[in-house]
């Protein structure tokens, strides 16, 4: 096997956010740009000559291309075996799972998520380690500081693989296989859910279902396990076919781009359980008929029902949520006496929880669920979660819903997104925001009266590390809060998110629209946060 080495020049942007390096096709198409974060990447890694690595990605643009440079480099760089899935795909949680199974030394996955595809839209790549989870922060850094000095990257010659046919292949030294991307994570899910009640349930016509997977890599993962394995009707799984550019749409699970799906939801007949996922498979939103559940209520409910699932019947260890999503998972803890984690925006954030065994549960605002199964969140596996709850109890997802409300009270929630802001702009913001904190407490505005107001600061209980500057928090006495924090995953200007919450515990008013209930909490945000003011919008780009 013939290898090149070749010579380069840094480039000053490639530091990865909020998960992975996230940038518009156009830029990874620069010549060198992908070469050299991967190279990057490899370069920050110790002691894997031989060892395995896993490749697959969400399908979009460039995938294919990106991958075949990667195989490539892989061997050049001495890596023994790379699995990759087959046609170069692999959802997310999948990929995490193949990690772990195979015991991998790590994975790329090659994804922008939730972010529109195509040539002129976006692409991601992203380094998980050996539990199967996105890279700590001490692992970004250093992929960082090494594209800043980079000068040369390692290059195999041989041709294209042949992406498509099943089984090893050999490349020089390099053991390729390709595998089935949807097998292993099939039986996965077989072994948390109960398929047989499901299968029943389904076929009995007590669960009607309505999955779209917004031509993104859930399609073919639905297909096998909602229709080809649990009997759901073909008709079930809409937009089931991977596209390069997600047809045209935002693969992003919210009621705003998940239009079809939430017409029908919200329509005459609509199905008894509705739900979608993103490009990468990780997110998931979750509706019933004529109902809508929040991540952070869906994360609250599958805490409090997680003894009817089997694979979570001897009970859960912990959970853990992000900073910004809302605290009605923290009263389903304290009602059953077990711990529960506030960490900051990030999924990689969880994984020393999992792998601590501190936690089972996990989850954040931004539609991502997950547990100890893999080391991301996961889409799929939350919709199974939600179908086995229905069948155990045989209830409607709104029956659900406000039960969990009466019984532990409602966290009213809502986030509002105010997208591609000049930096400068947004940056002032949090300055402005900043300078406020150290003379707010004790002050009250109407009904709240602040009870602290910070930046969130996070120390791992487990590795001890330190994530400073992880969003502003203003709380009030009364529980409610505002967050303020600029988003590590947008590819143009900053996005500034608000998120906004407020506790109730008179069932009597739980049916409330959030963003009425919310008004005052809102003209608040305004008023400390001028974000209106300053980037002279009428009000936020999308609210969720
Ligand atoms: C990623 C991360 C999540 C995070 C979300 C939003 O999700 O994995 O942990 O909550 O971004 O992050 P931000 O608010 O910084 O934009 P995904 O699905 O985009 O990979």
């Amino acid at each position: 096997m013939q290898t090149d080495t070749i010579d380069t020049q840094p480039y000053n942007d490639q530091n990865p956010g909020t998960s992975g390096l996230r940038k518009k096709v156009r830029t990874f198409q620069q010549v060198g740009y992908l070469e050299n974060f991967v190279q990057s990447i490899f370069d920050s890694l110790e002691n894997y000559s031989g060892k395995t690595l896993v490749l697959g990605g969400d399908g979009r643009y460039f995938n294919r291309e990106a991958i075949q440079t990667i195989i490539k480099m892989a061997a050049a760089n001495g890596f023994g075996e790379l699995i990759i899935g087959q046609g170069g795909l692999l959802s997310t949680p999948a990929a995490s799972h193949v990690i772990r199974k195979y015991q991998a030394f790590g994975g790329l996955i090659l994804s922008a998520s939730h972010n529109p595809g195509g040539p002129d839209e976006d692409f991601g790549i992203k380094y998980n380690v050996g539990n199967g989870g996105p890279a700590p922060e001490k692992y970004t850094q250093s992929f960082y500081r090494r594209s800043q000095s980079i000068t040369s990257y390692k290059i195999a010659r041989f041709d294209d693989v042949d992406l498509d046919t099943l089984g090893s292949q050999q490349a020089g030294e390099l053991k390729i296989t390709i595998l089935d991307p949807v097998a292993d994570y099939a039986d996965l899910m077989q072994s948390i859910f109960d398929f047989s009640l499901l299968k029943q349930t389904i076929g009995s016509g007590f669960i009607t279902l309505l999955f779209d997977a917004m031509h993104a890599i859930t399609g073919p993962y639905a297909k096998r396990i909602l229709v080809d394995m649990l009997g759901a009707s073909p008709e079930s799984v809409i937009n089931a076919t991977p596209l390069e550019d997600f047809g045209g749409h935002h693969p992003d699970p919210n009621l705003a781009h998940a239009r079809e799906l939430a017409e029908r939801m919200f329509g005459p007949e609509a199905p008894v359980f509705g739900a979608a996922s993103d490009g990468d498979g990780d997110r998931n939103m979750i509706t019933g008929s004529n109902i809508f559940v929040t991540p952070s209520d869906s994360l609250a409910i599958m805490a409090a029902n997680a003894h009817l699932i089997p694979g979570y019947a001897k009970g859960i260890a912990g959970v853990a949520r992000s900073m910004p999503t809302s605290q009605a998972v923290d009263r389903v803890a304290a009602h059953y006496k077990i711990p529960c984690y506030e960490t900051p925006t990030g999924w990689k954030f969880f994984g020393n929880l999992l792998d601590a065994g501190r936690i089972t549960l996990c989850g954040e605002e931004s539609f991502g669920t997950g547990s100890d199964h893999v080391r991301e969140k996961d889409g799929l596996w939350a919709v199974l979660f939600w179908l086995n709850l229905i069948a155990r109890r045989r209830q409607s997802v709104a029956d659900i819903v406000h039960e969990h409300w009466q019984k532990f009270g409602r966290d009213i929630y809502c986030r509002h997104d105010y997208e591609a802001v000049e930096t400068s702009i947004a940056d002032g913001i949090v300055e402005y925001l900043r300078a406020q904190l150290p003379a707010l407490p004790g002050q009250s505005f109407g009904e709240y009266t602040v009870k602290y107001a910070d930046e969130f600061r996070y120390e791992d209980p487990v590795d001890g590390s330190i994530s400073q500057n992880q969003g502003i928090r203003i709380g009030f006495e009364n529980g409610s809060r505002i967050v303020y924090r600029l988003s590590g995953t947008g590819t143009v200007g900053a996005t500034l998110r608000i998120y906004l919450e407020k506790f109730e515990p008179d069932a009597a008013k739980h049916h409330q629209d959030a963003q009425e209930a919310l008004a005052e909490l809102i003209g608040l945000a305004e008023h400390f946060g001028e974000v209106k003011k300053r980037t002279g919008r009428a009000g936020p780009d999308v609210t969720t």
